[in-house]
């Protein structure tokens, strides 16, 4: 096996050179995926980018790629494995690569959320529960067997809406703050929704809470998005009186409602490369993705919500030297970190995400 420690060792410019090298002797046997949230020297190696959904489904396109690289998280490299072809293996180049958000919500907690919420109404005939994709397979796995589905930042209102003309209520986990956006954009009344905390026994909520809530959301948010602040939008503002305010769903509500736009990464994307030469933009999402909208458009005017640093310490693992070692490995017919959800699971979570592609 190629040791990891001594590419630590090498300057930048040697690792650039082995990785090219190595990309080119795997060829289309090897597809590398960029999340956009990638620090940049990783990102320029990718073959595909975008968000985690767009980048599995492109990865299932691929049928000559045996291996899939994807330079994200771990429930990024779970979705790929799951809607890939049987043939094709994902791999995270760092294992410790995970999500702060999605390890908010595991499945006993879950599981104990349905069967508390179970001693008060009859859990399985009046809540649909909705996993954010930001979560691991096992709790997709949960909402594909309770007739539940998945949702991302792009879709999360239109599976909202179908979820509620399934049944009157909805367990939505584990980010809090893009379920009350998306159900506020609905116009759902903040007090029509609750706050479901794991730690507490019945979530800290009465059966009285439960009973008017029709959206149940799960204590959970990203430590990323969180760092946002109302006051940042006010700032701005009053510094550039013509800025306009993009921000991720998964910032609080009450920075939200200060935006002119909400907007998944792929949506901030479109959204500020359609604008005119001239405009001015204040984006609140992951500073790598900002930084490079901001290098692509120098014709417009972009700055970073946040005055301090937003940067997501695990997307971060995943550095050149991780990428390098994976690649070579590959080359010497040894594939590390290999993420393989078990079949029983992934059929189960496939459901929830078919379910989530048919109601989008
Ligand atoms: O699904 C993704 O890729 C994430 C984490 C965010 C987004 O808005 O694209
Ligand atoms: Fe998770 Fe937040 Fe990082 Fe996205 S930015 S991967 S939600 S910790």
């Amino acid at each position: 096996m190629v040791p990891l420690d001594p590419l630590y060792d090498l300057t930048d410019a040697e690792l650039t050179q082995r990785i090219a090298l190595a990309k080119q002797q795997l060829g289309p046997s090897c597809v590398i995926l960029g999340h956009h949230y990638q620090r940049e020297e990783v990102y320029r190696f990718a073959d595909l980018t975008g968000d985690s959904l767009k980048l599995a489904r492109l990865a299932s396109q691929r049928p000559e790629a045996r291996y899939i690289v994807f330079c994200g998280v771990h429930f990024m490299a779970e979705v790929a494995d799951i809607l890939s072809a049987p043939h094709q293996i994902t791999l995270l180049p760092d294992l410790a690569a995970g999500c702060s958000m999605a390890d908010m919500a595991d499945l006993i907690a879950v599981e104990q959320a349905w069967q508390s919420l179970g001693q008060w109404l009859d859990a399985d005939h009046l809540i649909t529960p909705i996993t954010y994709v930001n979560s691991s397979a096992d709790l997709k796995a949960f909402c594909g067997s309770h007739q539940g589905t998945v949702c991302t930042s792009s879709n999360a209102g239109s599976i909202l809406r179908w979820a509620l003309s399934q049944r009157p209520k909805v367990l939505f986990f584990p980010d809090q703050h893009l379920g009350r956006n998306s159900a506020a954009s609905l116009g759902i009344p903040l007090d029509q929704m609750a706050l479901w905390d794991p730690a507490l026994p019945f979530g800290g909520l009465t059966p009285e809470a439960v009973e008017r809530a029709r959206i149940i959301l799960w204590n959970g948010y990203c430590s990323v998005h969180q760092m946002f602040q109302p006051q940042h939008v006010d700032q701005l503002r009053q510094q550039m009186a013509d800025i306009q305010v993009i921000v991720h769903p998964e910032c609080s509500y009450e920075v939200c409602q200060k935006a002119d736009y909400l907007g998944s990464t792929e949506e901030i994307q479109r959204v500020v490369r359609a604008a005119p030469a001239g405009s001015c933009w204040a984006i609140g999402t992951e500073l790598n993705l900002v930084n490079r909208l901001k290098n692509e458009m120098p014709d417009k005017s972009i700055h970073f919500l946040c005055p301090t640093v937003c940067m997501c310490a695990t997307m971060f693992r995943i550095d050149m030297q991780h990428l390098c070692w994976t690649l070579e490995n590959l080359l010497q017919g040894e594939a590390v970190n290999i993420i393989q959800v078990p079949q029983r699971e992934a059929a189960l979570a496939r459901v929830a995400l078919e379910r989530m592609l048919q109601n989008s």
